[in-house]
């Protein structure tokens, strides 16, 4: 067998011009029992064992536990990453020659929490530009509108307005107050293409960074909603990191203005770079004097807004119960 794996299937025309249509696809059954079981014992080994960023992501929301770069220090998802077909489909879906792995993030919300995840485009704050740029959404637990299942603006990826980046804890450090106010979509949802999918584990959603997508707090009483993104960068994507957006705490060799190189951003396909994996030998940690740094920034950036005008309560959307339908 030959790694990473091959998908179940390709993806079909149809389904490739739907993506580049709309922004976001999702896709039946496209998962392995066995590469599932393999991504839920790792986020089952990250829920347990959170890492220090995680904590602080998740801090202020109860019920809603976040963390990122799990594959760094959990060999389930590493393996995943780097031998499963998640890379193969990123390929295609996004026609690239390279790919290269972003990062990974999970979000749990618990039964009863209100928390919602804010409408948001994760291009806005991420320090990457390119159009060969995806992620896969991938739920392990049945999802509805209910439990939290993602919502999406069908073809906002072609809006011409970058929005001010909402992250579930508000964080400061990633809001550019020269971006659009995002609208108050869930007040007038008549006005927007909103589209959503009831998901079993198994199913993966696919969407381009651009297109605004959200949730909604899980109402469910009895269901945990569990999901891992991967996001991926293809041949044009470049590094461009901000004090607005996104820190990056670990090693990487990536130039500003240049394509991401290093461990930090692996290389998967054509195939691996050596060097890289090697760094992954065992599990590693976030750079303590960038974590530091980072939270030096949040505090310089929430004063910034602040005396801008720009009061983080106020960027607050109207998220209530989910209407069915
Ligand atoms: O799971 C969620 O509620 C948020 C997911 C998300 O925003 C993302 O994957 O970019």
């Amino acid at each position: 067998m030959s790694f990473p794996a091959f998908p179940t299937r390709k993806l079909t025309d149809a389904e490739i011009q739907q993506y580049r249509d709309d922004g976001v696809i999702m896709i039946k059954g496209a998962i392995d029992r066995n590469w599932l079981d393999l991504i839920e014992a790792g986020l089952e080994q990250g829920r347990g064992d959170m890492s220090l960023l995680g904590r602080f992501m998740s801090r202020k929301v109860g019920g809603y536990q976040m963390d990122i770069f799990l594959w760094k220090r959990i060999d389930q998802i590493r393996d995943a990453i780097y031998y499963g077909p998640f890379a193969r489909w990123a390929q295609q879906l996004m026609g690239a020659k390279e790919v290269r792995f972003f990062y990974d993030q999970m979000f749990v919300k618990e039964p009863g929490t209100d928390a919602p995840t804010p409408w948001h485009q994760d291009l806005s704050f991420w320090p990457i530009r390119g159009e060969q740029i995806c992620s896969f959404w991938i739920p392990l637990d049945p999802v509805t509108k209910e439990n939290s299942g993602l919502l999406y603006v069908r073809g906002s990826h072609k809006w011409p307005q970058r929005f001010k980046a909402i992250s579930p804890d508000y964080v400061a450090a990633i809001i550019d107050e020269k971006m659009d106010d995002i609208p108050d979509i869930n007040a007038a949802p008549e006005k927007y293409d909103l589209v959503d999918w009831n998901m079993e584990p198994g199913d993966i959603l696919m969407f381009h960074p651009l297109t605004l997508h959200g949730s909604y707090g899980n109402a469910s009483r009895t269901r945990r909603r569990r999901a891992l993104a991967l996001r991926w960068t293809g041949d044009d994507v470049t590094y461009q990191p901000s004090a607005k957006r996104m820190p990056v705490h670990f090693r990487h060799e990536s130039a500003v203005g240049g394509p991401l190189r290093g461990a930090a951003f692996p290389r998967i396909l054509p195939d691996c770079d050596p060097a890289e994996r090697a760094l992954r030998a065992r599990p590693e940690k976030p750079m303590p004097a960038k974590m530091v740094g980072s939270l030096l920034d949040n505090a310089r950036a929430a004063i910034r807004l602040k005396l801008s005008g720009v009061d983080s309560r106020a960027l607050k959307q109207t998220w209530g119960k989910p209407t069915q339908g």
